[in-house]
């Protein structure tokens, strides 16, 4: 409950009154937003809410919610003739002022803009700031697709989840209690999230069976969607051969085809709005159409005709492909080139209903990369990005990393496509220079069966501001953290300060410990991608090299020398990145390969020295986080503050492992002192 003082100058609200046809429908949206705000507003503000329909009597405490279509009246509400948030797919408009003769209103464009408009109310009377007297606001979101991707097996793990076992298998099947899958919709939708892809890409075909559908997805699907969530299924390109009985999963086999049909069409039985298909083909040794001698669209379009048949139902088909045993002794190799090389030229040749989903940076979410170029090249054909909310490679879950900046940073980076302003958030929008109606953002997420959800209770800043920024692409990091902290940890003011400035030293921090001036996450490459393994990196066919020897380091990505990687970029991009003396100190390493003694702009530090020195700073930041949290305690609930305490105390000490094996590692290597004398004795 929100302070008896900020409480009373908040709208007295005693009665939610919920419009039209789906007040009645358990099922939809509306109904949920209802009774969220019977329960969120009885719970804020400490006082009784009663839930009403059309035919009860309005108050100046009532608050009237509904699609717009549900409103007899529309008088004071934006009209079509001004832009308005309500002409947007999945819009709402607030009006929280009420007279004698006029209540509160909450307006839909749809459904699910009823239950995301009820959700902001509930957010800003949380944090004290809706009173009697605030203007009306709407809100829509910038994309269609707001998706989560989790990457859980039928057995019950989870592929890089560190948050505990799945919340939807076990065993082999669907679990009986969907209680958490009911919380975990809720949560998404709370945050403006309408999409999630139930099982890992890694997939497992047994999924289709019809059993499988029938008791398990189905119930998936009817659980989540109340909240204005869809499902989607990861396939296994191979499903034809390996579950169907044919002798081929060959694309173009008109069996085949008949097969995908079927079993569409029985998917759809089950889940009749259906979200879409996700697909990892010809990666990381999964079966594709490349296996079959046909191209990545037309393996694409097979997904997409079954499909299409149905309903608005997307393929979303990854470009996340890659040859896992480059070469690494032919020096024009390069793993960041392959979602270009693979799909730049089919730009055009997929279906209207097949978006390429493309991870943020050209390699694998690591502490620091360009963004990927592939989000540059194709035009007709429509992309969306790939964000990790899962710390796969940014401590697991083990360390507090709060992400925003780093999603912000690619967000607002300008790729210069036909030598024009091309903010990514700006390509992925309909109103951006490819006006692909079909693109936006997804994420994996991992959550799990613990407490936590993801593991650490501060990760789930991370997954909160995923979703406020698949809405609001703009918006500011810090400002969606303090928020966060306001409507899950406190209102009180020293506590978001406190909480707000830790988590932003925390990527910063990460970076400088773990890998520098776009070296990559220096993690162990072979199988865990946790904890400090400089050498791992090299000498295997998984292509995130540094090539690191005793005189110099980093990927020469120049057309001049190197692997060419630098020219996938529109020209003005291409030409910065071309040139050690104009590409960033950050990303120094990841396009050229310079001596250890090569000075940086930004310093005038040796690249060696820089190393040093960054991996002291990061490591000594990451030693305050333990005293920094230690000042909240008894200002936050006991129990999160103690999982958080005993988290921070070991980061700290990680770090200091992190520290002491890379700048050892390249002490070793370079032979050269640290100015400092911190690494030269052991
Ligand atoms: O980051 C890598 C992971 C794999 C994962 C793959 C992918 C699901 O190490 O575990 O497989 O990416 O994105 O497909």
């Amino acid at each position: 409950p929100l302070p008896a003082s900020t409480a009373a100058n908040s709208p007295a609200i005693d009665t939610v009154v919920v419009l039209g046809e789906e007040a009645r429908d358990e099922t939809s949206p509306v109904a949920t937003a209802g009774r969220e705000l019977v329960d969120g507003i009885s719970k804020i503000l400490g006082r009784a809410v009663a839930l009403g329909d059309a035919s009860s009597p309005r108050t100046s405490s009532t608050l009237v919610i509904g699609t717009r279509d549900a409103f007899s009246s529309l008088e004071g509400v934006p009209s079509s003739s001004s832009p308005s948030p309500l002409d947007h797919s999945d819009g709402y408009w607030i009006d929280p002022s009420s007279s004698s003769s006029s209540s509160a209103r909450i307006l839909g464009h749809d459904a699910r803009g009823v239950l995301y408009g009820a959700f902001a109310y509930l957010s800003k009377l949380a944090q004290g700031e809706l009173s009697v007297e605030s203007a009306a606001w709407g809100s829509a979101p910038q994309a269609p697709v707001r998706w989560i991707n989790q990457w859980d097996n039928m057995d019950g793990s989870i592929e890089r989840g560190y948050g505990g076992r799945s919340l939807f298998f076990e065993g082999g099947a669907v679990r009986d209690d969907l209680a958490r899958v009911k919380e975990y919709a809720r949560l998404m939708a709370s945050v403006g999230l309408n999409g999630i892809v139930i099982n890992n890409v890694n997939a497992n075909a047994s999924l289709l069976s019809e059993a499988s559908l029938r008791d398990g997805v189905k119930r998936v699907a009817d659980t989540m969607r109340p909240y204005g969530v869809r499902i989607g299924l990861a396939l296994n390109f191979d499903a034809p051969r390996t579950l169907g009985g044919l002798a081929t999963s060959d694309p173009l086999d008109a069996a085949v085809v008949e097969w995908w049909t079927r079993t569409t069409q029985l998917v759809y039985h089950y889940v009749p709005d259906l979200l879409g298909y996700t697909i990892k083909a010809n990666s990381e040794g999964q079966p594709g159409p490349l296996s079959y001698g046909r191209t990545l669209a037309e393996g694409a379009n097979l997904f997409a005709r079954a499909l299409a048949a149905h309903g608005d139902g997307l393929v979303f088909y990854r470009a996340f492909v890659y040859d896992h045993h480059l070469r690494e002794d032919n020096p024009k190799n390069d793993r960041a080139s392959a979602a270009v090389d693979f799909f730049a030229h089919l730009d055009g040749a997929f279906l209207d209903n097949v978006v390429v989903q493309v991870k943020f940076g050209p390699i694998d979410f690591q502490v620091r990369e360009p963004v990927s170029p592939l989000l540059a090249r194709l035009r007709k054909t429509k992309a969306a990005i790939e964000f990790m909310v899962a710390q796969e490679y940014m401590g697991q879950q083990t360390h507090a990393v709060y992400l925003a900046p780093q999603w912000q940073e690619v967000l607002s980076f300008d790729l210069r496509v036909d030598g024009k302003p091309s903010l990514v958030r700006d390509i992925l929008s309909p109103a951006g220079p490819f006006a692909w109606p079909t693109t936006g953002y997804t994420a994996v997420v991992n959550v799990g069966r613990d407490t936590t959800w993801l593991g650490h209770h501060l990760a789930m800043a991370n997954l909160y501001a995923y979703g406020r920024l698949a809405w609001a692409p703009a918006s500011d990091a810090r400002a969606l953290l303090d928020e966060w902290t306001r409507l899950t940890w406190s209102t009180d003011a020293e506590v978001v300060a406190a909480v707000g400035s830790l988590l932003m030293d925390t990527w910063p921090a990460y970076e400088g410990h773990s890998g520098n001036l776009g070296i990559q996450t220096l993690c162990d490459i072979l199988y865990t991608h946790y904890g400090p393994s400089p050498a791992s990196q090299d000498g295997n066919g998984w292509g995130q090299w540094t090539r690191a020897d005793a005189t110099a380091l980093g990927m020469d990505r120049t057309v001049a020398t190197g692997t060419g990687f630098a020219g996938q970029y529109p020209r003005e991009v291409a030409a910065v990145y071309e040139d050690p003396a104009t590409t960033p100190d950050n990303l120094l390493l990841w396009f050229h390969h310079v001596p250890y003694t090569h000075p940086l702009k930004s310093s005038g530090k040796t690249v060696i020295q820089h190393f040093y020195d960054a991996h002291y700073e990061g490591a000594a930041t990451v030693q305050t986080f333990p005293a920094r949290w230690a000042r909240l305690r008894g200002k936050v609930d006991d129990a999160r503050w103690a999982h958080v305490a005993f988290k921070l105390a070991y980061q700290a000490g990680h770090a200091l492992v992190w520290r002491d094996s890379v700048c050892r590692f390249y002490h070793a290597l370079s032979g050269i002192a640290d100015d400092k004398q911190r690494v030269n004795n052991y």
